[in-house]
C-alpha cells in the first residue's frame, strides 16, 4: 500500500452560513491529532472502535472553540485507507476555520486540491475513473449527470475497461507465444482465431468510444443557441423554456442586443440556452457588435434553433440563412402560429421545423422532445443512465484504437518478424487502456487530474 507520511487536513464542506461544517483529517497522525484537539468522556478518539463516533468539544487549553461530534475510521476501512477522523461542528465561517487552524497546528498539513481523493488511488482504494467520478458528482448539473457519474463511481465503466484491458492482455501473450514456433509448427488456423479476438475487441472498444457524445452533454451541456430576425419571438421562448421573465421581451424590434446565456436542464440533459440579438442590417454600433456575437455564438453551438415569424413571408433575407444551416445540428421554430399563417412550407426545403405559438403555450412539449432527440441522436431517451466517457478517456481510446487497428492490419499480411511488430502496437494500445483507469500513471497525469478538485476532496 502507498504509504503517506504526514498527516493532512482540510474543511471539506462549503463556506458559508449553514448548520454544519466537517473538518477531515487524513495519515498517521489523524489519531495523535484528535487526542490532542478533542475532549470527550473517556475513552478518547484513539481508543474507540472504528466507525463509531463521539460527542465532545474542541478545546484549545481551557478553551472551548466548538461543541462537536467526532468519527472515527480506522485505515483501511476509510476512504484513503488511512486513518481519518472527522469533525462535525457548527457551520458558519468561524468555527471550522478555528478547529482547522488548531489541526494544523497541532501538526497536520493543509491537504492540496482533491488530496483526499489522489490518497483514495494510491492506496488502490479506487482506479483513476472513480476518482474522475467524484468530480463529476460534485459538478453535475443535472439528475442524470450525476447518476451517470455515480455509476462510475461505483465502478461499471472501470469494469469495461479492465475487460479491454484484460483481453488485450491474453491476445498480447497468446501473440507473444507463437514465437516459439517456427511458421510450419504453428497450429493449424491459430493466427485466424487470434485475429479474430483482436477484432472482438476492437468492437468493444467502439462500443466505448460511442458513449462520449452523452458523456460530453451530460459534463459540458449542450449550447443551443436561438437566433432569427429581430422580434419573432426568440427571448418569449428563452423565458417560456426557463419558466421566468430573464430576457426582456417587447414589440420593439432591436429589444435584445447582447446574448444572454442561462442554464436549464431538459429530460436529464443540462443545456446552456442563448437568446442572441435579432440578426438585421443595422447602423447601430451597440446592436451590430451583438449580431457579430450572436454569429460567434452559432459557430461554437451543439444545436441551432433558427426562429420565423408565421405571419410574415418567407423573404429573400431568411432563404439565404435557411441554406446555410444546411449542415448544422438545426431546427427551424415557426413561432406565432395563432396569427394569421402567410408562411410557404415549400420554402423550407424538407428543414425539420416545429410549429408553434408561444402566446398560447402551443408546441412546447414537441420543442423539448425534438431538442433531446437531436442532441441525443437518436439514442433512447428512456434508457437508464449508464456511466459514459469523457474527452480525456476518448483521446486514449482513439490512440488505442489507432495502435490496434495498425496490428490487425499488420496481422493479415505476409510477412517477416511479424509478431514482433504487432506485439509492440498492441503493447501500446494496452498502456492508452492502463492510462484511463491509472494501472498506469505519471505524476503529470495525476496533478492535472487532481488539481481540478476542490480543497477538502
Ligand atoms: N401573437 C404572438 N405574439 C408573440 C408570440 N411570441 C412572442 N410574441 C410577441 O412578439 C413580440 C416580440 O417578442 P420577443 O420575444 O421580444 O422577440 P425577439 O425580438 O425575437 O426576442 C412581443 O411583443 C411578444 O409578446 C406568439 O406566439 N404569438
Ligand atoms: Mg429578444
Amino acid at each position: 500500500m502507498y504509504k503517506q507520511d504526514d498527516t493532512i487536513a482540510a474543511i471539506v464542506t462549503a463556506s458559508g452560513e449553514a448548520g454544519v461544517s466537517i473538518v477531515r483529517i487524513s495519515g498517521p497522525q489523524a489519531f495523535f491529532i484528535a487526542d490532542t484537539v478533542f475532549k470527550c468522556k473517556p475513552p478518547c478518539p484513539s481508543k474507540r472502535p472504528a466507525h463509531t463516533f463521539v460527542y465532545g468539544h474542541v478545546m484549545n487549553d481551557d478553551q472551548v472553540i466548538d461543541e462537536a461530534i467526532l468519527l472515527v475510521m480506522k485505515s483501511p476501512q476509510s476512504f484513503t485507507k488511512e486513518d481519518v477522523v472527522e469533525i462535525q461542528c457548527h457551520g458558519g465561517n468561524m468555527c471550522a476555520k478555528l478547529i482547522l487552524r488548531y489541526i494544523l497546528e497541532s501538526g497536520a498539513r493543509l491537504a492540496e486540491p482533491g488530496e483526499f481523493t489522489k490518497r483514495a488511488f494510491l492506496n488502490g482504494r479506487i482506479d483513476l475513473l472513480q476518482a474522475e467520478a467524484v468530480l463529476d458528482i460534485i459538478h453535475a448539473k443535472s439528475e442524470r449527470a450525476s447518476a451517470a457519474a455515480l455509476e462510475q463511481l461505483e465502478g461499471n465503466l472501470s469494469a469495461e475497461f479492465d475487460i479491454l484491458y484484460e483481453d488485450l492482455l491474453r491476445v498480447s501473450a497468446d501473440i507473444e507465444a507463437t514465437l516459439d514456433f517456427t511458421e510450419q509448427d504453428l497450429p493449424k488456423g491459430i493466427m485466424k482465431n487470434l485475429n479474430k479476438r483482436l477484432l472482438s475487441i476492437r468492437e468493444n472498444l467502439d462500443q466505448l468510444i460511442s458513449t462520449w457524445e452523452e458523456g460530453h452533454l451530460l459534463r459540458d451541456g449542450a449550447i443551443i443557441v436561438i437566433s432569427g430576425k429581430p422580434n419573432v419571438g426568440k427571448s418569449t421562448l428563452l423565458n417560456t423554456l426557463l419558466g421566468r421573465q430573464r430576457a426582456i421581451v417587447s414589440s420593439m424590434p432591436g429589444t435584445t442586443r447582447d446574448t444572454i446565456e442561462e442554464n436549464l436542464v431538459i429530460g436529464g440533459i443540462p443545456l446552456r440556452l442563448v437568446d442572441t440579438a435579432g440578426l438585421r442590417d443595422s447602423s447601430c454600433e451597440i446592436e451590430k457588435e451583438g449580431i457579430d456575437r450572436t454569429r460567434a455564438y452559432i459557430q461554437k453551438a451543439d444545436m441551432h434553433i433558427y426562429m420565423i415569424d408565421a405571419s410574415k413571408p418567407i423573404d429573400h433575407e431568411i432563404e439565404t440563412h435557411l441554406k446555410k444551416m444546411e449542415n448544422e445540428e438545426s431546427l427551424i421554430v415557426i413561432n406565432k402560429t395563432d396569427l394569421c399563417n402567410k408562411l410557404d412550407t415549400n420554402k423550407l426545403d424538407n428543414k425539420l421545423s416545429i410549429q408553434m405559438s408561444l402566446k398560447k403555450c402551443q408546441g412546447l412539449d414537441e420543442l423539448r422532445s425534438c431538442i433531446l432527440e437531436r442532441l441525443r441522436k437518436g439514442g433512447t431517451l428512456s434508457s437508464r443512465p449508464h456511466a459514459v466517457i469523457s474527452e480525456r478517456h476518448r483521446n486514449l481510446l482513439m490512440e488505442s484504437k489507432k495502435e490496434l487497428d495498425e496490428a490487425i492490419n499488420m496481422m493479415n499480411k505476409d510477412q517477416e518478424d511479424l509478431t514482433a511488430f504487432v506485439s509492440s502496437r498492441l503493447r501500446s494500445s494496452i498502456e492508452n487502456i492502463g492510462l484511463v483507469t491509472g494501472k498506469e500513471y505519471e505524476d503529470e497525469l495525476l496533478e492535472n487530474i487532481f488539481s481540478r478538485f476542490c480543497i477538502g476532496k
